[in-house]
This record gives structure tokens, sequence and C-alpha cells, in this order.
């Protein structure tokens, strides 16, 4: 499945493009099936609708343990890097993973947890995690993972939204230096969750919890009522494997579906191309599980591909900003997968956290969740890479499943800043405005996709319709991704950041509508207008422009209450940096927000404002402006 030479990459490429069928059947035969699939693609994306791998049978879990067993059953699948560097790490082998796997499949069973039924997963990055994700995957249930820093209120709206029947959860997590008390988190979610019966709670932080009576279980009591022998459920390619939450331009996040079949040889596929991966390296991704990065590229990619997978629980600061590399060292990291922001925050830091550190087990790095800017890449490349590591610049998304625009280490030549070149089975297109494809190199736009490719969303859980209007109705016949992109004269792609109202703080995407709705459910606010604006380290930070009728009130004891709201409706994740009080926002005389107006004002370039005479009252960007400066 590897890719070896540029050569090559571009023969592939166009075989992929001229025959997709064959391509991608030759790469589904790397795995292993059941039963294989009697047509490769079925397609329109007018409905959308899309299957691969039609009439395949197969459990993922039989690809990402059981077919390693008896060649690697010994080498080791995860390795935990605790929060605490003062405590033991622990390494799971592929036959230890596969009889956890297997005896907490049980537990789900003996739950009551059925095929089909929807689990929602909200734990810390510790094995456990892995454990439980691959059990809903061994008897075909489906997870939703929600990431621990979401609020107790967005938990319920996903756990509503999927109708989950389990819950499972630790009595808390560690970061850095603080504890999140999620099962407290889980129980507030669930006073509004009618269709959660069980919440099974991992011991983690020892932390005290209350344990409802006939509802909340214990996942250390729970495995010893059960044996390690769990027959892996067989699967239809086009079964649902998981939902994922993710934010768009609405209030409302929406649960992202992937597939067995296609996701599989997705993620598989472009993990080991992408990084080059080797047998017997270690491969370290430090996102979290909580989010498509830590599924494709914690989970199921390098377990698809016998690799060895690090799971951190910890962050890159604590307990000082050499703690990242202190992991890479200790553990002889080979592959570092990781964020701008980290990259940016862990620079401030200068050169000394890396003294003495040894990198020199490192041979690629990777980047993922937002644009790299160029000092980031050199800092990255120069100091860890050592010059001597290519840097894979992934772009993907939630909702394409695994890589998409990227080098191939060691294949694509790279350049600082650009995500270069589609991977095989990728057709990416710009198109202006008007949908029309914009043709040759040195030109802009915003970037579709015109051909299928396996790990693509299916659906958006249980509104359908949603998925066909955010992404398939902009532009006929094309997969949307909601980013703008240019394509140099090398053809090499580069993208610019979103062009809807998405934000990308620190690689998480957060919609603007979202966080004005959190805001505005505080008694104070009138009305509230959220744009991003360019943050030295988060990349973009969230600020809020707010209508505060009472004038006498103390502005920063509002502001204090507004983050708590917004803290208390989605999460700290989605604290605005910046609030500026106003007495009104600019909008149209259709009573639209001109964003654009807010945009400029949050970057601070307020010299060409472009037309305001549509705008009602053109006086308050005056007054925005002077209150922006103090
Ligand atoms: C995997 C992931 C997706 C959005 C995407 C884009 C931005 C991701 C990027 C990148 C520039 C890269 N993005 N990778 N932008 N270069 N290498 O991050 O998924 O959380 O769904 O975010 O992130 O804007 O549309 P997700």
């Amino acid at each position: 499945m590897q890719i070896n030479s540029f050569e090559e990459y571009q023969r592939t490429y166009q075989l992929s493009v001229d025959q997709p069928e064959q391509f991608w059947a030759g790469i589904a035969d790397n795995f292993l099936w059941k039963k294989k699939w009697d047509k490769v693609l079925s397609w329109n994306f007018s409905e959308p609708n899309i299957k691969w791998f039609e009439g395949a049978k197969l459990n993922i879990t039989e690809n990402c343990l059981d077919r390693h067993l008896a060649e690697n059953g010994d080498k080791p699948a995860i390795i935990w890097e605790p929060n605490d560097p003062s405590k033991d790490s622990i390494t799971l082998s592929y036959k230890i993973l596969h009889e956890q796997v297997c005896r907490f499949a049980n537990v789900l069973k003996k739950n009551g947890v059925q095929k089909g039924d929807r689990v929602c997963i909200y734990m810390p990055m510790v094995p456990e995690l892995a454990v439980a994700v691959l059990a809903c995957a061994r008897i075909g249930a489906v997870h939703s993972v929600v990431f621990g820093g979401f609020s107790a209120k967005s938990i319920a709206d996903r756990i509503n939204d999927a109708q989950c029947r389990v819950v499972i959860t630790a009595d808390g997590a560690f970061r850095g230096n603080k504890q999140i008390q999620l099962k407290e988190v889980i129980d507030d979610a669930l006073i509004g969750c009618p269709s959660v019966a069980k919440v099974i709670v991992l011991t983690h932080t020892r932390t005290p919890v209350s344990m409802l009576k006939g509802r909340d279980i214990w996942w250390e009591d729970e495995i010893k009522l059960v044996d390690t022998n769990c027959p892996a459920e067989e699967m239809d390619a086009e079964d649902l494997l998981f939902i994922l939450y993710t934010s768009g331009s609405t209030g409302k996040p929406k649960g992202v579906v992937h597939t067995v079949g296609g996701y599989m040889v997705y993620a598989g596929y472009t993990f080991s191309n992408v990084f080059n991966y080797q047998p017997d390296e270690v491969f370290f991704c430090t996102a979290d599980i909580g989010w498509i990065t830590g599924h494709s590229y914690i989970v199921y990619g390098p377990l698809s591909q016998g690799a060895t997978t690090v799971i951190f629980e910890g962050i890159p600061t604590y307990p000082d900003a050499s703690r990242m590399w202190q992991v890479v060292e200790k553990h002889k990291v080979n592959i570092l997968y990781t964020a701008p922001t980290a990259i940016r925050s862990l620079m401030s830091f200068g050169l000394q956290p890396l003294e003495g550190v040894d990198l020199s087990s490192l041979r690629v790095l990777g980047s993922v969740g937002e644009p790299i800017n160029e000092e980031a890449w050199h800092w990255f490349d120069e100091n860890i890479g050592k010059s001597n590591c290519p840097i894979v610049d992934t772009w993907w998304q939630t909702e394409t499943g695994g890589i998409m625009i990227s080098p191939i280490a060691f294949v694509t030549p790279t350049k600082p800043s650009f995500a270069t070149l589609p991977l095989p089975g990728i057709q990416p297109v710009l198109v202006d405005e008007q949908g029309n494809e914009i043709e040759g190199n040195g030109v802009s736009g915003n970037l579709c996709i015109k051909f299928p490719w396996p790990g693509m969303l299916r659906t958006t859980y249980g509104d359908h319709e949603r998925c066909k209007q955010t992404y398939f109705s902009t532009y006929e016949n094309m997969y949307f991704t909601g980013d703008g992109c240019l394509r140099d004269e090398d053809g090499y792609y580069r993208i610019t950041g979103r062009v809807d109202d998405v934000i990308n703080v620190s690689g998480h995407r957060i919609g603007t509508a979202e966080v004005e709705n959190a805001i505005n459910m505080h008694a104070g606010v009138v009305e509230s207008a959220v744009v991003g604006f360019p943050h030295e380290v988060k990349g973009q930070g969230i600020y809020a422009f707010v209508i505060n009728p009472n004038v006498h009130s103390d502005e920063d004891l509002t502001r204090k209450d507004i983050l708590q709201t917004v803290t208390r409706v989605i999460g700290a994740i989605a604290k605005p940096d910046k609030i500026l009080f106003v007495s009104g926002l600019p909008k149209t005389r259709s009573g639209k927000i001109m964003r654009r107006i807010l945009r400029k004002i949050a970057e601070g370039d307020t010299s060409n404002l472009g037309d305001i005479t549509t705008l009602l009252d053109p006086a308050v960007v005056d007054e925005i402006i002077e209150k922006a400066k103090k």
C-alpha cells in the first residue's frame, strides 16, 4: 500500500482518477473481510447517497486487533503516558488490548447494548478510552465520543440527538494541574436525557462521586463478571461505526456519521502512507480521542496497521514546556503528529526546554488542525526535526474521515505552509462564488471535492437533509469543504482558512452562532455578534461584540458572568478572548449583521472597511471602532 517515490505517487494518483473502483478495491484487499464486496462504489452527490464496498462483511476490530495476534501479539499496541510524569506509563500489547476489548464488549452486552445502539463516551485520555471505543465497534454499537472539555448541556444535546442508551465515563480526568469532574458533569447532563439506562464509571482520579442506584455501575466491578470471549459482530460495510459531533455555521452541532468499511480502509491507507509508518515504529499523535484526529490517527488508523500508538493524558506545557519532548525521548517516538497551536505555544518558551532532550528517534513530523504559519513550520523543522525529518502538513476534516491533501513523507517535496498535493483518490477543485470550476494554477477559490472517497461522511445523524444542505447544495455535484484555498504555480494547495462562520481556535472548530446563542442566554445581553481574529498562539481567537443595555452595570462583572455562561452552555473551549460592549451592531437595512466589518475591527484594521452605505446606522461603526481602540 505504501508509495515510495514521487513518480509512483503520480502514477498511482492517475490510476485513482482514471479507475477509482479498481484502485480502491486494490487498497481494500489489504484488509480483513469476512466477505468481500459485490460492488466497490455507488454514489450520487445530489441526495447524497454514497456506498462503498456494498455487500461486504467485516468487523473493524478484527482488523485492528485479531489479525495482528498471530505474529504481533506481544507487540505494544498502546503506550500510555500519564499526565503526571512521576507516575508509570503503561504498555498494552495487542494480545492484552484484544482481551480487554473483548471483556469490555461483554460488559456492554451484559448491560443490554445491542448492535446499532448508540453509546456516549466521555472519558479522560486513558487506555480504557480506546478500549471503550473498540468494544463498541466489536459488538456493532455506534460510539459517540464527546471531548472532555464540553459542558453538561453540550453533552446532553449530543446524547439526546443520538438517543444514546449507555454512557461510559470516569470519576474524573487530570489535565495539567487541573482536575475535571467528569462524572459530576455527566450527572448534570443526564437530568435531561431519558434515553440513558446505564452509566459505566471508570475509576481514575479517585475523586468522590455519587452513584445512582440502578443506573450507575463501576467499570472495575463489571469486568469481573464477564469473560474475554467475544466473537466480533458481523457488520455490513455501510453499517454505522460512529457519530462525531462538530460545529458548523448554524447554532446546533452536527452528528457526522462514518461507516465501518470505507472509514477503515481510508484511515488505514492514509496512516500507512502519509507517515510512511514502518514496523516497530512508535507513533505519537498528540490530539485528544474526542476529536476526529484522535479517532483516525490514535485509534483506528494505527491499530489497523499493527502500529504502536501513544496515548498521552497530559498537555505539552505541564509540568513544564519540555513535557512533549520528554515523552518523545522516553518512548523513542519515531513519528510525531501535532498541531500548529501546540508548536506556537512551545515556541514561545524558546529553546531552553529542548536542552538535553534526545529527539534523535524522530523520523517524520506531522501537523494538523489549522493552517501552519511559516515561522512555526521552520521552528518545528529546525529545532524538532533537526532539518532532517519531512513535515507532513495534513489537511482534512471531521467529515472527510482521514487526511485528504498532504505530502507523503519522503515522497512529496514539501513547501512551508502548503498542504501540497491531494492523496490518491482525492479530486479537489477550486470554485468561484458562482460554482464554476477555476482551472489552471496560480488561482484561489473555495475548496470542493468532486468525487467520493471511502472515508467521507455518509450523513448527519437523524437529519439527512442537513447533510445535503450543508455539504452538497452550495455547489452542484460537489462536496463543499467550507475552506478557502489557493493553488500555486506548482499546483500545490494551501488552505487559507474557513470561508463560513466557523472559527478555528487552537484547531478546534467553533461556530460563531453557537457562541452567540450562549452569550445571548445571559440575562443582561440583548444581542451579540461573534467573529474570529488572528491570535498568536491559538491561530484564531474569539471576539464578541455584545449589546448590554444596562449602561450603569459593572462591565468587568458582566464580562465574567458572560464567560461563565459560555462555559456552562458550551464548555471552556468556546470562551471569548475579548468581549466588547457596544450600544449597537452594524446591520444592513434588512437586519443582517455585517460581520465583514466586525472582522476588520477585530483584526485592528479599520483603514478600509469597504462600503458601509448600506448600513442602517453607519454611526455605530465609529462608536465600535473608538471603543475597540481602548
Ligand atoms: C482534522 C481536523 C477541520 C478544519 C478544516 C480547516 C482546518 C485542518 C488543516 C486545516 C489548514 C491544515 N484544517 N487541517 N487548515 N491546514 N493542515 O482538524 O478536523 O476539527 O473537523 O477541522 O480545520 O479549516 O476545515 P476538524
